[in-house]
């Protein structure tokens, strides 16, 4: 056994010893889904990637290891705190973006609404069957008309006999092409904001792919068409009413990706560092230069703070004791910087930063999209600017 470093030894690879700072249970969680991700995402994400691959089994897979609805308690899920499921996310991303998403958006956006609004009847029908992979959700919030402001959405839930009829269209749906369920927030006759659990086989429903993404082509993302939709009252999440609904699901997710992306960044980070200390100019390695020794030490810096702040954001979630403002700081800050991230370690690999081979460009691609979804950065931006000035500037 490694002898436990000196109080003051300094870890390059983790500034503020966040390890020391979790639980038993969480480091279990860390080091089992690192190793599960380095053997079974690491070998196929390139092609996944190039070939904008999506395998269903993958997702069976997700749900075999417990990585679906991971803080949900019951119903198959492994009842695990929020800082185990942000340590999931890191990992996962750690990979890739795209898998990460897929994990979010399963977790954070249906399981998690349905346990948190569902009956009792829709929790015992479809979270076992998401918890392992078998059925794949997806949540439709964004528009084609309206997407940092959806609470101006155009979807529509009519009332008639024995529930409602859907009408209306969803953009930039993640899943949408393989959901077998999807959850679709929409307007009833009072303007209310409900959600409605839609299944695949629902006449009055299309999907269709968007393809051709330079981002995220490891995730399917596409478009959801609903034409006189009919859905039962029974499919209705019936504690879900108002814009706090799906905002609440957001609140998780965001958490999640402040913690991802902050796994896509060390991805980059690392590989800057074997890169530059392996590759020789001017008769050195370019890690003996000061200039890459700035960029190194300004990742490790910004990737040691965010990590930090997504940790105390958790611990405080847990407690229910954090505020969305403190959920769109960490989101906005951890993108921005794993881009920069990641932006200057492709710099970093010189030719090599646009190959594939070396995944750094991906990451970099994937994290454009990442900076955008849940939330554009100047979104948060301006949720923060709210909060200290009390102007909504969003009008
Ligand atoms: P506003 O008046 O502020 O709020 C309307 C109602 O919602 C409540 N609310 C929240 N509740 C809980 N948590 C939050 N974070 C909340 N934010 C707002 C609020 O209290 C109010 O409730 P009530 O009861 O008073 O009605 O609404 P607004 O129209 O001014 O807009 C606010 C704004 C701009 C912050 C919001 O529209 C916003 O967040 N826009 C960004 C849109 C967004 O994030 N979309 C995400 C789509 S899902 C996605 O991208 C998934 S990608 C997943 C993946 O692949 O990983
Ligand atoms: P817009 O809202 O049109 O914004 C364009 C630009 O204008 C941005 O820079 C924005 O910051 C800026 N802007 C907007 N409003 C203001 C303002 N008031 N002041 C100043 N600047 C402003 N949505 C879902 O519902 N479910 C999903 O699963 C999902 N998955 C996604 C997956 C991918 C790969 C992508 C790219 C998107 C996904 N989305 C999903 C949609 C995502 O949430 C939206 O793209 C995002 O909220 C931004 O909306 P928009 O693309 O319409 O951009």
């Amino acid at each position: 056994m490694k002898p436990a470093p000196a109080p003051s030894a300094f870890c390059w690879q983790d500034p503020f010893r966040l390890h020391d700072q979790l639980t038993s249970e969480e480091r279990g969680v860390w080091s089992s889904v690192t190793k599960w991700a380095e053997q079974t995402l690491s070998p196929r994400i390139t092609d996944d990637f190039r070939h904008e691959r999506f395998e269903r089994n993958l997702v069976r897979e997700m749900g075999q290891v417990g990585l679906l609805g991971a803080t949900i308690h019951g119903h198959g899920c492994a009842g695990l705190g929020s800082v185990a499921y942000g340590l999931i996310a890191r990992a996962l991303e750690t990979v890739d973006s795209g898998y990460r998403s897929l994990m979010s958006v399963q977790s954070s956006l249906v399981m998690y609404p349905i346990d948190r609004y569902g009956s009792d009847s829709q929790k015992s029908h479809y979270l076992p069957p998401l918890a392992r992979g078998q059925i794949i959700g997806c949540f439709g919030l964004t528009e084609p008309d309206h997407g940092s402001d959806p609470t101006a959405m155009k979807t529509r839930a009519v009332p008639v006999s024995g529930g409602y009829h859907l009408t209306g269209s969803k953009n930039w749906i993640t899943n949408a092409p393989v959901a077998d369920l999807l959850l679709i927030w929409a307007r009833d006759d009072k303007g209310v904001v409900r959600g409605f659990l839609v299944e695949r086989d629902s006449p009055g429903l299309r999907t269709a792919a968007i393809t051709g993404k330079m981002a995220l082509r490891s995730s399917t993302t596409g478009q959801i068409f609903l034409d006189n939709l009919f859905v039962p009252h029974e499919q209705v999440l019936p504690h879900a009413q108002g814009f706090g609904a799906p905002f609440s699901c957001l609140n998780k997710a965001r958490y999640g990706i402040a913690w991802g992306a902050m796994g896509a960044a060390e991805s980059c980070w690392l590989a800057a560092r074997d890169y530059t200390l392996e590759r020789h100019q001017f008769g050195e390695p370019l890690a003996a230069k000061q200039l890459i020794q700035k960029k190194l030490a300004d990742m490790q810096t910004e990737i040691a703070l965010g990590l930090q702040a997504a940790l105390r954001v958790g611990r405080l979630m847990d407690d229910d004791g954090a505020a969305p403002e403190m959920i769109s700081l960490i989101k906005r800050n951890a993108c921005a910087k794993a881009l920069n991230i990641a932006r200057d370690a492709r710099d970093m690999h010189g030719g090599n930063g646009i190959s594939d081979e070396y995944h750094v460009i991906r990451h970099m691609l994937n994290l454009e999209a990442v900076n955008t979804y849940e939330g554009t950065s100047d979104i948060h931006a301006l949720i923060l600017g709210r909060s200290q000035t009390g102007y909504n500037a969003f009008g």
